[in-house]
This record gives C-alpha cells, sequence and structure tokens, in this order.
C-alpha cells in the first residue's frame, strides 16, 4: 500500500478557455484563441475551436457534484481575463464576476480547496493589439486585473497562481509557432519570458500590499533534461537545457533573481530584454510562496555537434539539441514519453536547490485518442491511465518520504476538455465528454480517483 501524509490533497486542474465555453457570451471579448480560429480554423483539430468547449459555464452547478463524486479535495482553474475585463477601459463585467461567484461559492459549499490561476493561455485579444507580453503596458493591464481578481475572489480562494507554464506561450507564440501570432522572433521571445516574469512578481507584490493572506505562487511545466550520456558535451548541453526551460522561471520566482549562466548566453546573443533596476528589484523582493508543477514528459537532450552559421538566427539548438532515445516508452497519441521517475527527480532538486518550497503537482496526465474503444458496459475502462497515476504517484511518494515538501496531486483533468489545436484528439479526463450531446460520464479512472482520496492511498 502507497500511502501520504495526512491532509494530502488531490484533484483535477483545468483552465477557463479550455472549459468554459461561451466564448461569445455574456459581454466576453475575444481572446488570441477565439481570434485565430475565426482567422485560420484548420489549425484546429477536425475543425473544433474554443466556442464551446466542454461548457462548464452552463452545467457548472451538476459539475461541481461530479467533482465530489470523483473524489475531489481540491481543484485548480482559471479566471478568462477576456471575459472579466472585456476591454482595454478595464471595466468589470459583471456578468463574469456573477458567474464566478457562483461557480467557486459551489466548489466552496464543497469543502474542496480551490486554486485559481490568473493567466492560462488566454490573452485578451484587446491587449494582443498591442504587443501581449512584448508591451510593458500589458504588464500594466495585468496588474490592474490581478488586482480586480482578488478583491472580487479572494474570500473563495484558498490560493493563487499568477501564471500557468510560462515558458510554453514565451516558445509557441515567438519560437515554434503553436500560439497566436506565431512569430518566430527570438529577440521578442526573450521579451516576452521577461515582462511576463515581471507581470508575475508585480501580481505578488500588489497581492501582498492589499494584505492578501492566501499563498501565491506560479506553475511551472518542470521538463528535466537528461543528457544522452556521461560525455562532457551531453552534460554541458543538459546543463544548458536546464538554464532555458526550468532555471528561466523557476529561478526568479522561487530565488529572486536569474542565473548568471543563463543571463550571460542571453547577453553573449546580444538579446538582453529591456529591463529597468526597478524591474529587477521588483522580481527580487517578491518571490513565491508555494509552486505548482505540471510533469508530462522528461526532456532528453544532447550536445550540437554543428557549427552554427555567424549570422544564424538564436535558438537554444544551438546549445543543445533533443535526443530521440531509443527503446524509450511513449504515449503515441500525445508523442511525449512516459518516465515517470522524473517526478521524483524533479522533487529532489526542488528539496535540495530551491529550499524545499511547498509545491504541489498541478498536471500529470495521459491523453489518449478514442477512448470509445475502452466502453465497456457503457463505461470508459481508461485502465492505462490509472496506471499511469499509480506510477507517477510511486514515485512522487518515494520522495515525500525522502523529504520532498510535495503537499498534493492534480491530475489533467476533470471533465474531457478542449486542448490547444488538438482540440478533443486526445481526451484525458476523469470524467467522459460526449461531444453531441454534453452529457458527461464518469470513467473508471474517476472511480479509482475516489477511492485514492478516500484510502489515501492506493494498492500498488
Ligand atoms: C499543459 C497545459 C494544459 C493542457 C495540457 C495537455 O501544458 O497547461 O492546458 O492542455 O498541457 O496538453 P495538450 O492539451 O496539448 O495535450
Amino acid at each position: 500500500m502507497i500511502k501520504f501524509p495526512q491532509g494530502f490533497l488531490y484533484g483535477s486542474a483545468t483552465s477557463a478557455a479550455q472549459s468554459e465555453g461561451a466564448a461569445n457570451l455574456d459581454g466576453k471579448s475575444e481572446n488570441t484563441w477565439d481570434f485565430w480560429y475565426k482567422e485560420d480554423p484548420y489549425k484546429f483539430h477536425n475543425l473544433i475551436g474554443p466556442e464551446k468547449t466542454t461548457d462548464i459555464y452552463h452545467n457548472y452547478e451538476k459539475d461541481v457534484e461530479l467533482l465530489e463524486k470523483t473524489g475531489h479535495s481540491v481543484f485548480r482553474t482559471s479566471i478568462g481575463w477576456s471575459r472579466l475585463i472585456p476591454a482595454m477601459d478595464g471595466e468589470v463585467n459583471p456578468k463574469a464576476v456573477k458567474f464566478y461567484r457562483d461557480y467557486f461559492s459551489k466548489i466552496k459549499e464543497k469543502n474542496i480547496t480551490l486554486y485559481i490561476n490568473l493567466f492560462h493561455f488566454d490573452m485578451p485579444m484587446y491587449l494582443m493589439d498591442i504587443g501581449g507580453w512584448t508591451n510593458k503596458k500589458t504588464v500594466e493591464a495585468y496588474v490592474s486585473y490581478a488586482k480586480k481578481c482578488f478583491e472580487l475572489f479572494d474570500d473563495l480562494v484558498d490560493g493563487w497562481f499568477t501564471f500557468n507554464e510560462p515558458i510554453v506561450h514565451v516558445q509557441c507564440q515567438y519560437m515554434s509557432g503553436h500560439h497566436y501570432p506565431a512569430e518566430v522572433n527570438p529577440q521578442k521571445a526573450i521579451q516576452c519570458a521577461f515582462y511576463t516574469q515581471l507581470a508575475s512578481s508585480s501580481a505578488i507584490k500588489a497581492y501582498r500590499e492589499m494584505d492578501g493572506k492566501k499563498k501565491i505562487g506560479i506553475i511551472l511545466n518542470l521538463t528535466p533534461s537528461y543528457p544522452r550520456s556521461d560525455n562532457v558535451g551531453d552534460l554541458k548541453a543538459a546543463e544548458i537545457s536546464e538554464l532555458f526551460n526550468t532555471a528561466s522561471f523557476l529561478d526568479p520566482s522561487v530565488k529572486g533573481y536569474y542565473p548568471k549562466e543563463l543571463v550571460d548566453i542571453i547577453a553573449n546573443e546580444d538579446l538582453l530584454p529591456e529591463y529597468t533596476d526597478q524591474d529587477l528589484q521588483i522580481i527580487k523582493e517578491n518571490t513565491i510562496d508555494f509552486l505548482g508543477v505540471n510533469y508530462y514528459q522528461p526532456l532528453r537532450v544532447m550536445e550540437n555537434p554543428y557549427l552554427y552559421k555567424d549570422n544564424a538566427m538564436f535558438s537554444p539548438g544551438k546549445y543543445y539539441m533533443g535526443y530521440d532515445m531509443p527503446g524509450k516508452r511513449m504515449n503515441p497519441y500525445r508523442g511525449w514519453e512516459i518516465y515517470p521517475k522524473a517526478l521524483y527527480d524533479i522533487a529532489i532538486n526542488i528539496r535540495d536547490n530551491y529550499g524545499n518550497i511547498e509545491w504541489l503537482v498541478t498536471e500529470n496526465g495521459m491523453g489518449v485518442e478514442d477512448e470509445e474503444r475502452f466502453r465497456k458496459d457503457g463505461q470508459i475502462q481508461d485502465d492505462y491511465r490509472i496506471e499511469f497515476f499509480k506510477e507517477h504517484l510511486y514515485w512522487l511518494s518515494k520522495a515525500i518520504e525522502e523529504g520532498a515538501n510535495c503537499k498534493g496531486y492534480q491530475v489533467w483533468t476533470f471533465i474531457d476538455c478542449w486542448s490547444w489545436l488538438n482540440a478533443y484528439k486526445n481526451r484525458y479526463g476523469l470524467v467522459e465528454l460526449d461531444l453531441k450531446t454534453g452529457e458527461r460520464k464518469i470513467k473508471k479512472s474517476g472511480e479509482w480517483f475516489y477511492e485514492l482520496r478516500k484510502n489515501n492511498g492506493f494498492e500498488l
């Protein structure tokens, strides 16, 4: 039997844009996803856009019952910025306030710990039009928005997160083309990363100035970089990959400053962002209380053996390359490696190098295509998902036994939800969503999760 400490939290996470639906209703304005879908629907799997998604907006009363039935003691979602504040004038949308207050109150009535995240990849279009995170005005707008959220909802919230996986919107907007505006522009990527960090630290500052009493933190996707071999080039590649992919947000968020090695690389590339001493002071003085960790897959890296042309565009790929390790275990639907031990390595890294700060797993899960083929007696028998959870929980429990300060485990996700570009291709939920009827049905993993929480552990 694998057991967890008393009070350990069990639950799931979702985000506003992926679960609420009602994208064009009740005063909400467009975010980048609504806009992009309108402009280029072919980017989206089966041409399904964000306007409807799981439709929690119209179903939250019943959905909260399902949180209980699947054993949740903690839940995380986000606030849709363009729903709460639909225009540049900063006016609050009263219908959004009513929705969020009702939804959150229902969750609290069930005695479920509620964590609210302020930004999950869904930039209001009116701010994207002025350059999004590459423009400092967006940082100011974000701080006003964050303050409004603290004023309006703090009494219902048990903990705040400023951002979800900020490195993802940096890479996807300005390096890889997966998020709007899908530009390839390293200078903008670095400015976007810096202003995102400044926004996070500034929101924390604002919360403390308002005398906020709840915990406030950031959610990072920590993807340990494993070197191909022990050769010096591969080890160096893994070190630099860690700087870009982990330390870039973890260090300023937890320690209050950027690693010197990372700053040196960026300076050498002549790509330092615009910043002021006051910005750095804000980052220094406003570190997080607790950390959310999303974990799906590790990174495997090797040295880049090729020479870069003198005038080649900057890419972290200059310093390390992805390594396609033979025999790695894959989730073929998402194309991500499955490596549960990384969760243990993450926990030990936080314990030993980040002051053993309080943290919890805020996302971990397995997206599977065509789950219909696993239906038996009317229910999706997703044993693969249960195995996936068990293996990750095993390594997590081992780390906790060795002193890791992890307080909970949230899976991705509650009810099957819409995914950025992949739409409903891969299903992640504890609860099945029938796309045609909107009906919800608890999967086998949802029942297993209920038992997990009840027993505060599971039989290996
Ligand atoms: C995380 C995001 C989530 C979610 C999840 C699954 O990176 O925080 O929003 O989408 O990944 O990924 P995907 O939906 O791309 O399969």
